[in-house]
Formats: structure tokens, C-alpha cells, sequence
């Protein structure tokens, strides 16, 4: 048997044996310590999202990929959801094509720091043809290019011991991914889409994607993101907008 699936059978039966023996309290604080319990476990569905987080980080690979397709694949329709925001700060950039956009990245890096878009260029690219669905019900498939996430959080030496990776755009979305999600290799910020520079109304000029979450998760129009260990002090402390409003935070396909 190897040590990961030893260790997660002694996590399993721990929480079994911690739930019997002192209740729920028990598990829930075991299930905290070894980072299970997503951050919007306390609203209406609390038990049951960290039922699905818990063993969904447990029983699947860490690693485990988003199914990809072929150019042929590739949607002829593809909807959007969230416009281009209107603000000034955001209309000025996309006029001069984005040429004084930065991506701040800080919270707990070594290396506070601010990307161009040719920086991020400038990286080795990533690219992927995957399926995006919103939790509305609609979905495409598109090809994504950009630069690895992991790639730009070793950059700025990101804390390997932080826990979420929060990010903001230039509208009111916002969102978190834990870092798990944020160090898989489908997990990236992409610049282009089918071949081009994404789209002004698909997020341009940068959006996260994250190929294994509901479409939500992949916030677009980034501005700044931030590592940290604790969610409480962003908006309700719930990890995003989404679970503000009822979603769940963890979105996993
Ligand atoms: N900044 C920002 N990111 C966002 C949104 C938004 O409104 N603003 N909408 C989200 C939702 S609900 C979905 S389904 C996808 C839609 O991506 P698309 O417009 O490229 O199809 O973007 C997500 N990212
Ligand atoms: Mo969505």
C-alpha cells in the first residue's frame, strides 16, 4: 500500500472514529487540521459541503486532470457570462490595449510583485482545450493559452504552507482556490483563446482558468490576487462572491 493511500485510510478512519467518539465537533476539528473543511462551512449546506471537499481532497489524486479535447471539438457558439466592467480604470486599459495593466501578487510571498502582460508572455506557455460549464446550465469547449499559475507563485515565492490563492478583478467578482487547485497544472492564467488574445468579454487581458471547477471559479479581468491562510477576512469569509451567494465554494467537476 503506498503512504498516501495509508495516510488518507488513517484520516478516514480517524474522522469515523473521532465522529463516534466525541460527535461531530471531534471530526470537524480533525477534518480542520488536516486543511478538509471548505470556508463556507458554516451557511445552509455546511455539513454537506465539507462532506463533498473533505473526500473529494481524500479520495482523489491531487493531480487528477480535466478531461481535454481536440481542435475539431472547439464550440462554434460561445456565450458569455459577466460583460466587460464598465469602469474607468478598466475601459482606459482595454483603449491602450493593456499596455500599463500590472497583476499584483502578494498576502504571503516572498516577492510582492507586478506583472505586465508581456511578463507573463514571456513565461512558458500553457495550453489546453477544455470544457467550461456554468453552473446556469450552458457550457463550451475553447482553447486556452496562457502561463501556469504554479509557475508565477514559485516566482514570487509564494508560502508552501499558505492555503488559498484569492483573486480580484476589476469588476465585484471574487473568488479563492485552495492551493491544491491553485498548483495543478490545469490551473493557469490565461491570455489567449482560440488563438487570439482573449476576447474583451471573456476577460481580457488576463483570466484565471481552472479547468476542474465550475466556470465561475475562473474569474476574469484579474487585477491583483493575494496568498493567504485564512479566508475570514474577505468579504463574508466565505472564499468568494459565489458562496456569498448560496454556491458552493468548492466547484469541483
Ligand atoms: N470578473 C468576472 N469573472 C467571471 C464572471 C464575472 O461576472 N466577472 N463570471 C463567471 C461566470 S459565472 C462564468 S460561467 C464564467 C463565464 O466565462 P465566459 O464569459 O468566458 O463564458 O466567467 C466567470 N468569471
Ligand atoms: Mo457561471
Amino acid at each position: 500500500m503506498s503512504r498516501i493511500i495509508s495516510r488518507r485510510r488513517l484520516i478516514v478512519s480517524g474522522l469515523t472514529l473521532a465522529a463516534g467518539a466525541t460527535g461531530i465537533a471531534g471530526a470537524v476539528r480533525l477534518a480542520d487540521r488536516y486543511g478538509l473543511i471548505p470556508p463556507d462551512h458554516g451557511g445552509l449546506f455546511g455539513i454537506g459541503e465539507t462532506l463533498t471537499y473533505a473526500s473529494q481532497r481524500m479520495l482523489m489524486s491531487r493531480q487528477r486532470l480535466a478531461r481535454e479535447f481536440g481542435r475539431s471539438d472547439i464550440s462554434k457558439v460561445i456565450p458569455v457570462n459577466g460583460r466587460a466592467p464598465k469602469k474607468d480604470a478598466y475601459q482606459r486599459l482595454l483603449r491602450d490595449e493593456f499596455r500599463d495593466w500590472r497583476l499584483a501578487v502578494d498576502g504571503l510571498v516572498a516577492r510582492p510583485s507586478s506583472f505586465s502582460l508581456e511578463d507573463l508572455m514571456s513565461y512558458p506557455s500553457h495550453s489546453q482545450i477544455t470544457h467550461q460549464a456554468c453552473e446556469e446550465g450552458w457550457s463550451f469547449i475553447a482553447e486556452w493559452t496562457g502561463v501556469r499559475l504554479s509557475y508565477v507563485l514559485d516566482l514570487v515565492g509564494a508560502d508552501p504552507r499558505a492555503r488559498y490563492v484569492v483573486f480580484f478583478p476589476f469588476d465585484s467578482f471574487w473568488e479563492s482556490i485552495d492551493m491544491a487547485d491553485a498548483l495543478h497544472p490545469q490551473t493557469f492564467l490565461a491570455y489567449g483563446m482560440n488563438g487570439q488574445r482573449i476576447p474583451t468579454d471573456h476577460g481580457a487581458p488576463v483570466r484565471l482558468r481552472v479547468s476542474r471547477q465550475l466556470g465561475y471559479k475562473s474569474v476574469k479581468y484579474l487585477s491583483r490576487m493575494t496568498v493567504t491562510d485564512t479566508l475570514q477576512p474577505f468579504g463574508k469569509g466565505t472564499g468568494g462572491i459565489n458562496a456569498e451567494y448560496g454556491y458552493s465554494w468548492w466547484a469541483g467537476i
